[in-house]
């Protein structure tokens, strides 16, 4: 036996596109053409033949990784192969769907006229009898060229078919449900293009290669079972039980993902319940007006409910009531909410955690010296302000950690609103202090104090817990050392503080009495490393020892 690579074949002008889908785990027994792994861009999914049979070895390829054509995707041992490792290509996933000749490019002095574009579907190698899932344009839409006109799907891939030419939509000449081949007339165009250039492009403008080279389906390999779209969920080891994929094609899953619209909750209205963009749209429109709501925002979903579709083991049924007396009573509102959203946080980010002391000897004698002669004011100020505004100046000097995660684009805030954790009797709520770099010490202990008052009372509006830019969660009232706080998306950094004590510190010479206070950050590992973050802790640590530091 050998060890084979199996690398991505012609996949045409795909580059980078994402592994959505592993469907073979170390140790399976694979035939040659059996699908090993789907692959996604935003037009179209295709799944990855084996170019081999045998035993796999290793995947080299994880949930959410970019391939290319060449990439090696796994390690086979071959089937009485006795050559050592060598580069086997997987076979072509279908014959290369050679572009159609582009409309000759017009003379800059050519008259522009309107003509007439028959587009039609192209070279879609062994695909047969492909039925039409999804209708993207209508008449009177207008059109670029390159645009996806109709989503058509075979029994292993579906792919978006584009528009040869740029132009109006005069007319679709295909529905739902119609089975199309190479060469049949998909839409019909009004589009201006050169008079040099109009007669060939009216006579026949085929479209440009369909948006994958999908694999040529085969009748020996069934497709396997799908596991859910993954760019909300975090990988999973591969090989993992797999739930059903949402039926829909690779754009509408792409919508549905940047909305953040569960697609397993989506009634599908399209022919065998394929979700259509309609229907995304629709879901979407329902929770907005709260006709609807998902199941994680009605906190439905007990802890661990769902953790199938992750290859998790269900959720533990245990009748507690055998082994003693029990009670049942709801989740408050503010629970629900809140556990949802903890969840969504938890399993989305990559949390790292980095504990730290602050030495604050010197800042809490002036707090206290500031409490006393500010005793008639009625204002109280805790270390908690001065974390607000300390947590100010380490986000100003590191940015990022002022940031929320957009797609690939990270948005960097030029505004300091802190949220702060509040407990209360209800559950956690985080209300903002905005603006936080504008405002002194005592203001921002008044609106800390005035904030708090309204979170116990369960009288804060959206407006008093929204936009925060970065969170603190203060247990130094309460008690304990580190923590390891969940960060409130969308941000991308949290700071745990816990009670302040006194320790011995080494000072070079002698143990000196010293106030340490213990500080948890916890950062979104997406966005953030950890060398930045020991920076962040030490700089916010530094700000603590000597308070004047705020004022660089
Ligand atoms: N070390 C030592 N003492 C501290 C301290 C610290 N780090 N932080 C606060 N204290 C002291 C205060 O000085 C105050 O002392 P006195 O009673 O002697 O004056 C006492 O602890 C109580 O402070 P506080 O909690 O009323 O005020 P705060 O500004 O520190 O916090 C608030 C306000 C609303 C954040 C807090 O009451 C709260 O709700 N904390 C809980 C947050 C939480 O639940 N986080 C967990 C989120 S994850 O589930």
């Amino acid at each position: 036996m050998a060890t084979v690579e199996v690398r991505v074949p012609d996949i045409g002008d795909f580059k980078d596109v994402a592994v959505i889908e592993l469907l073979v785990k170390p140790g399976d027994t694979i035939k040659p053409e059996q699908s090993l792994l789907t692959v996604e861009s935003d037009k179209a999914s295709m799944e990855i033949p084996a170019s081999t049979g045998g035993v796999v070895k290793e995947l080299k390829v994880k949930l959410g990784d970019k391939v290319s054509e060449g990439s090696v995707v796994l390690l086979v041992e071959a089937e009485g192969a006795a050559a050592p490792a060598k580069a086997a290509a997987a076979p072509a996933p279908v014959a290369s769907a050679p572009a159609a000749a582009p409309a000759q490019a017009a003379p800059a002095s050519a008259p522009a006229a309107a003509v007439r574009i028959e587009v039609r579907v192209p070279d879609i190698g062994d695909f047969k009898d492909v039925a039409v899932i999804e209708l993207l344009v209508k008449p009177g839409d207008t059109v670029k060229q390159e645009q996806s006109l109709i989503t058509v799907e075979s029994d292993k891939a579906s792919m978006e078919i584009p528009s040869s030419a740029a132009g109006t939509v005069k007319e679709l000449k295909v529905k739902l449900g119609d089975k199309v081949n190479i060469g049949d007339l998909v839409a019909v165009l009004e589009g201006a293009t050169s008079a040099a250039a109009a007669a060939p492009a009216a006579a026949k403008a085929s479209a440009p290669a369909p948006t994958p080279s999908a694999p040529a389906p085969s009748a020996q390999s069934p497709a396997p079972e799908r596991s859910l779209p993954t760019a909300a969920l975090p990988p999973h080891e591969p090989g993992a039980p797999t739930g059903k994929l949402p039926h829909a094609s690779p754009s509408v899953r792409k919508f549905a993902r940047e909305l953040g619209v569960p697609l397993e909750e989506v009634k599908g209205s399209g022919p065998k319940g394929r979700i259509l963009h309609e229907d995304v749209q629709a879901f979407t429109k329902a929770v907005m007006q709260g006709q609807a709501t998902t199941k994680a925002a009605a906190g439905k979903m007990p802890a661990g409910a769902g953790g199938e579709a992750l290859g998790l083991l269900p959720w533990p049924k245990v009748d507690f009531a055998k082994f003693g007396p029990t009670e049942r009573k709801d989740l408050p509102r503010i629970k629900k909410i809140s556990g949802a959203n903890l969840h969504r946080n938890w399993v989305m980010i990559p949390h790292v955690t980095n504990h730290d002391d602050a030495d604050i000897t010197e800042l809490e004698a002036f707090r206290v010296q500031l409490n006393k002669e500010n005793e008639k004011s009625g204002i109280k100020v805790t270390m908690l302000a001065f974390l607000i505004k300390a947590c100010v100046a380490a986000l100003k000097k590191f940015p990022d950690f002022n940031s929320s995660l957009d797609g690939e684009q990270l948005v960097v805030k030029n505004y300091w609103h802190i949220g702060f954790a509040a407990d209360t009797p209800n559950g956690l709520v985080v209300p903002v202090i905005k603006d936080a770099d504008k405002k002194g010490i005592l203001q921002i202990s008044q609106e800390m104090s005035d904030l708090a008052k309204k979170a116990r009372d369960g009288k804060l509006g959206p407006a008093d817990m929204t936009g925060a830019t970065f969170t603190i969660s203060s247990l130094g009232g309460i008690g304990g050392r580190y923590f390891t706080p969940i960060i409130n998306a969308p941000e991308v950094a949290i700071l745990g503080v816990c009670r302040s004590q006194t320790e011995p510190v080494w000072d070079g010479k002698q143990f000196q009495p010293r106030l340490v206070l213990p500080l948890s950050l916890s950062w979104d590992h997406r966005v953030i490393d950890g060398a930045s973050a020991a920076r962040f802790n030490a700089y916010l640590g530094a700000v603590l020892a000597d308070f004047r530091r705020v004022l660089l």
